[in-house]
């Protein structure tokens, strides 16, 4: 097809123009002869790049996180299909992610297919870039993933920048490489292996992602929930950008799980009791694990084909009401009721923690966002599933069931305890006039424009009842600690008199039956406590109260955390409020680079001299070099060595590091290459050396360092700092910079005396400072900046006045608020984000008895708690 053809069939196909232009310019790029299937096939990926919201939900964090799971869970369908046990994950240096698993390895072959787009296409190739076709090429029986929105790989390498896929297969590794969506090079085979397996590496395009950096926290949980959904499947997360690890493998799944979610509570009885039944006909699967603990709250999750269900759905309304049916049953059967008391769903399920997970082939769900199951053959399979196992286990097991059936007794006592109680609080003198004494509300009726302040401590009370705008914003001061809700049944908490304070400023009343969120009379209720242990205490306090009795309010992003500053920072006559420590190093850098100027000298020639915006670009750029060469160094590679030794002529930076390991050799020989073809011919010559070569590829992982292998093997380190390291490279070289320069030593001359140094750091009138290379830069800056400056560190709101309150704390224009959300999803503001499985668990832990979960999970997450400002 001549390239006049190509652009006849272009212009008959009713597409628009851009995918006209695309494509034409890749067929000339690469120099494939691009026909009129393979243009409709690029047409479709270019409608995933227009509408990249309809294939995964959104462009936001969690769109960019949904690429990582829609590679992981074709591998995770291909350990259901029985031949994979082990998957990786490894964020790059360079912002990329790469997905391996050792099972068979996408097929390689040609495909037959009535699609002639399709026939004849290696099946890698038509999984890579036909839309949706997962069914076509299906494992027979083992589809049950599927993704969340089951869109397939060729969606995520259509929104990457570039994706490669390598797959072991047959004796060979197979690879394949794409732009955007557009093969850049073809299937081809790059070196022998003696293992199976898929690799799917890929680069989130940030002309699609407006921020494309990967969250550790919010894989971490995703890949943790997975690997308890399928048991026996090792799933090891890597962060090549903070050399962090996780592997997570859990042979006795739910369980293991069950147990993960009632860390920090007294279980009710030993052991998690678990459930699993087939349906070979209908080919359901379902696994249930449940445990009783000491508390007051029920945290059941469900799934399908390794989706949450929020919603519930089926699965759960089947599962409840076994439960409910059974447990009834055995209250009367072993007289365990007493008087007129009726005992609810709701009883029984007081402090169960529970998963629901099935397997369903054709899941139905209530909406894309698949929060609801409604496959109806689901709901009675687990009736009867939980009806006959959950009844056997309660005969079975004497001693632990009249504790769990007990227990939902003494809840139904409470619930009818708690709404005597309810009606108490209401006609209680507090509501006299309607609303607490305490309160200082504010003018505004209109409950959205409404803004209400929980401060703790009656003298900040005064401060922000002073500072604040009365006309939008309300003060509700609090003494001292509240009562710990996680430790106390509803009818305790509601004698509590700051709760019912609480809750009638709040306004939505309390308890499944009454609390209706549209009732709130303030649309943003903020909590504003000290920064010190005291106060983060009073803040989880608060923040357990609302998320486990007023759960609309925080998924419905009512609830904020103000942020009062840390420091007030102070030099010369400036002088600033700042909120954290990342914003104070800032500063001192700005002040540092304020009035400096770098002077170069160079031989022969005049100084040349750079400040203002240029001289904040160099620091920006070298302090990018200078994180990136520690990145590098946790990796076991110089960035020196790799800039100044491996570059090659062209300045081109090695895109691998290759160890090769002859047999019987003990030294390995090491190897830099620049292109894949460059990888290729190293394996050849190896052949020819000595015969067939086993090929490790390492991936972004650590350098090895041992050798003492018989065989002939060739291990292959990919070098993803690369790209950005160019980058800064050719940066630094438009600024008239060198690398030199930036490693540049200053050798003592023979008299002991030091030579001129090249740099000079000069800050307004001060004596210039001498730098030996351009990496002492960063130093030098914060150094002038934190000169002269008073940094005093605030500890609780009483320490400002209420001018000072209300400017850095509480005025809308300046203010800095934490929004209290479930879901890790991206939002302008601020987050404490945290999703509702590890919200659950964080509060038990930290609210529980267990003071050694609690010790023991502070010192593992210690980031975390502080994220959470818990
Ligand atoms: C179709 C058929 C076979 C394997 C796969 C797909 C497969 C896909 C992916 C995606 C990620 N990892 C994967 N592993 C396997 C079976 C081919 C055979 O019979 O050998």
């Amino acid at each position: 097809m001549s390239e006049d053809d190509i652009k006849n069939t272009l212009t008959s196909i009713p597409a628009s123009e851009s995918v006209v232009s695309a494509d034409s310019e890749a067929a000339q790029e690469t120099g494939h002869d691009y026909d009129e299937n393979s243009i409709r096939v690029l047409e479709g990926l270019e409608a995933v790049r227009k509408r990249p919201a309809m294939y995964i939900g959104d462009t936001g964090v969690t769109g960019l996180h949904h690429l990582v799971y829609e590679v992981v869970d074709n591998s995770i369908d291909e350990a259901l299909a029985g031949h994979c046990n082990k998957i990786t994950v490894v964020l790059g240096a360079d912002g990329s992610c790469s997905v391996q698993d050792n099972g068979r390895g996408i097929p390689v072959g040609p495909m037959k297919h009535s699609d002639p787009k399709i026939d004849g296409k290696p099946a890698v190739e038509v999984a890579m870039t036909v839309l949706h076709a997962g069914g076509k090429f299906d494992r027979e029986g083992y589809k049950y993933s599927g993704g969340l929105h089951g869109v397939g790989v060729s969606v995520v390498n259509a929104l990457s920048e570039w994706m490669r896929v390598q797959v072991r297969r047959e004796g060979k590794v197979h690879e394949m490489s794409f732009e955007r969506g557009h093969t850049t090079s073809p299937l081809r085979v790059i070196g022998d292996s003696s293992t199976t397996g898929t690799r799917v590496m890929f680069k989130p395009d940030p002309e699609i992602f407006a921020d494309c950096e990967f969250k550790y926290e919010t894989l971490r949980n995703r890949l943790r929930e997975l690997a308890y959904l399928n048991n026996s499947v090792e799933i090891t997360l890597r962060d090549e950008r903070t050399s962090t690890e996780d592997t997570f493998l859990f042979v006795d799944g739910l369980r293991e799980f069950v147990r993960h979610m009632n860390e920090g509570k007294e279980p009710l009885h030993p052991h998690v009791i678990s459930i699993h039944a087939e349906d070979p006909e209908n080919r359901l699967m379902v696994d249930i694990a449940l445990q009783w603990n000491d508390g007051y709250t029920e945290n059941v999750s469900c799934f399908a084909n390794n989706i949450r269900n929020i919603d519930g759905g089926t699965h759960l309304s089947g599962f409840r009401a076994a439960l409910t049916r059974t447990m009834n049953n055995y209250a009367r059967k072993e007289n365990l009721l007493k008087g007129n008391l009726v005992t609810q769903g709701e009883d029984f399920r007081e402090g169960l923690t529970a998963i629901i997970s099935v397997k369903v082939p054709e899941p139905q769900f209530e909406a894309q966002t698949k929060v609801r199951l409604m496959n109806p053959e689901v709901e009675s399979f687990v009736t009867q599933v939980m009806n006959e196992k959950f009844a056997t286990f309660l005969e079975e097991n004497p001693a632990e069931a009249k504790k769990i059936v007990l227990k939902g007794i003494q809840a139904a006592q409470a619930r009818e305890a708690a709404r005597k109680a309810r009606e108490l609080t209401r006609k209680s003198a507090l509501s006299s006039g309607g609303m607490p004494s305490k309160l200082w509300d504010c003018r505004t009726k209109e409950p959205d424009a409404g803004e209400l302040f929980i401060v703790e401590g009656q003298s900040a009370g005064g401060s922000a009842k002073t500072g604040r705008d009365s006309m939008f914003q309300a003060i509700l001061p609090l003494k001292g600690k509240i009562l710990n809700v996680e430790k106390a049944r509803i009818d305790k908490m509601l004698s509590h008199e700051e709760i019912q304070t609480l809750i009638v400023a709040v306004g939505c009343g309390i308890g499944a039956d009454e609390f209706d969120v549209t009732k709130r009379r303030y649309g943003k209720i903020i909590v504003m406590c000290d920064a010190d242990v005291d106060g983060s205490h009073i803040r989880t306090l608060l923040l357990t109260f609302f998320f486990r009795h007023m759960l609309p309010l925080v998924e419905q992003g009512h609830i904020y955390v103000a942020q009062p500053p840390l420091y007030l920072l102070k030099k010369g006559k400036r002088s600033e409020y700042v909120r954290n420590d990342a914003i104070l190093n800032r500063r001192l850098t700005e002040w540092g680079l304020d009035d400096t100027r770098l002077i170069i000298r160079q031989p022969g020639a005049p100084d040349r001299e750079i400040s203002g915006q240029a001289l904040a670009d160099v620091f920006a750029l070298v302090d990018g070099m200078v994180q990136k060469s520690r990145q590098l160094r946790r990796r076991g590679i110089e960035m020196r060595d790799l800039l100044l030794r491996h570059a090659d002529e062209n300045g081109r930076l090695p895109i691998f590091r290759a160890m090769v390991y002859r047999p019987n050799q003990p030294e390995a020989v090491e190897y830099y290459g620049y292109s894949d073809e460059d990888f290729k011919q190293l394996a050849t010559e190896e052949r020819n050396r000595c015969g067939e070569v086993e090929i490790v590829d390492a991936g972004s992982g650590l350098v090895p360092t041992t050798n003492g292998a018989k065989e002939h093997r060739i291990v292959r380190i990919d070098l993803t700092e690369s790209r950005a390291l160019q980058e800064a490279v050719s940066r630094l070289r438009e600024a008239g910079l060198s690398v030199d320069d930036y490693f540049a030593e200053r050798i003592e001359n023979v008299d002991g005396t030091l030579p001129p140094a090249r740099f000079l750091v000069k800050h307004a009138d001060n004596e210039p400072v001498e730098l030996d290379n351009l990496q002492e830069l960063v130093d030098a800056v914060r150094k002038i900046g934190a000169a002269g400056a008073e940094i005093r560190r605030f500890k609780g709101l009483g320490e400002m006045n209420a001018e000072q309150l209300w400017a850095t704390t509480m005025d809308p224009a300046a203010r800095s608020l934490l929004k209290v959300v479930i879901s890790a999803d991206g939002d302008d503001i601020e987050q404490v984000a945290v999703d509702a499985e590890e919200a659950n668990r964080i509060f038990s832990i930290l609210m529980g008895d267990d003071v050694e979960a609690r010790r023991q999970f502070i010192e593992a997450n210690a980031s975390l708690v502080k994220n959470l400002d818990i």
